[in-house]
């Protein structure tokens, strides 16, 4: 799809990036742009060219959750569920879903369901004057898009259910400390340290790492047994790339391997 309105979406080489854009609303969450988010992945998604995607915010924010505007229409129990189901769920299940590497880059506030997005992407880098607010409570709602399932895998129930009770904004260099993302850069350094990740992600071994992340999903609810065996049949598929091999023959060789993501 192209002509995106709410969004950018930008390819460069093999890396993927999709830029919430609707900086005079901090990029909060329309329809539309949940839309729009739903069709960039699902081409993300399909591209086999593609070995790493970046999900970024345009202006002084990553994104302030839910439009309250547009959300002020969706106020009956059953309309709020037809929207979820409609907008929401679909974006962060392809996210979620994706075989490739994804990296969050938050330039700024991370509220609501924003901050759900963002803890749905593999790793984390955020600039310094960043945060991350589980906006939920202020206005009497619960954690959505995500971020209720994400979160305390991310940082413990402890520091989950502080988020979310009380409310109040997380600074970046507090993620970092607790975990709950990969890392605190200065402003200044947020666009080449997000590039610089982008690019070592891109260029790793693509299946493996698609593997691995299928590893982890299941940890969730796999007893250590069944864990023990997904190990094994993920193992057995990734000792069969392209990349395996080449990863071990470069290591015999005493050279820096090149992954094809193959
Ligand atoms: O219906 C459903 O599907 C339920 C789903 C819910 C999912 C959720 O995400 S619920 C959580 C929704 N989000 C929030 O509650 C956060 C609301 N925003 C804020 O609390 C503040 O804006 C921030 C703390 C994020 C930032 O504050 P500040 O002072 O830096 O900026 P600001 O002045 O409040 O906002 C700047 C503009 O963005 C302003 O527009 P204006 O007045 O200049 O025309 C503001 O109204 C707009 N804006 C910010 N957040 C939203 C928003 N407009 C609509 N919806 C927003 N969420």
């Amino acid at each position: 799809m192209t002509g995106y309105r709410t969004i950018l979406f930008e390819r460069k080489d093999a890396v993927a990036r999709i830029t919430l854009n609707r900086p005079d609303k901090l990029n909060s969450f329309t329809g539309g742009m949940l839309s729009e988010l739903q069709a960039a992945l699902a081409e993300v998604a399909a591209d086999p060219g593609l070995r790493a995607l970046v999900l970024a915010g345009s202006g002084r924010a990553f994104g302030a959750g839910q439009d309250l505007r547009e959300a002020h229409a969706v106020d009956s129990p059953a309309a709020v569920g037809e929207h979820l189901a409609r907008y929401y769920d679909p974006a962060m299940k392809k996210l979620a879903a994706l075989e490739i590497p994804t990296l969050a880059s938050v330039n700024g506030i991370a509220a609501g369901a924003s901050c759900g997005l963002a803890l749905g992407c593999d790793l984390i880098v955020a600039a310094r004057s960043a945060t991350f607010l589980m906006a939920f409570a202020r206005i009497g709602l619960v954690p959505d898009g995500g971020s209720s399932y994400w979160l305390p895998r991310r940082v413990g129930l402890t520091r989950a259910l502080g988020m979310t009770l009380l409310a109040e904004p997380v600074t970046a260099e507090q993620a970092e400390r607790w975990g709950l993302i990969w890392e605190c850069v200065d402003d200044d350094a947020l666009a080449s340290r997000t590039e610089a990740l982008a690019q070592q992600l891109a260029n790793g071994p693509t299946r493996a790492y698609a593997l691995a992340k299928r590893a982890f999903h299941g940890s969730g609810t796999n007893s250590f047994e069944q864990q023990l065996a997904l190990e094994a049949e993920l193992q057995a598929l990734a000792v069969g790339t392209a990349d395996a091999r080449e990863g071990i023959a470069a290591f015999l060789e005493k050279r820096t391997a090149k992954f094809s993501g193959r």
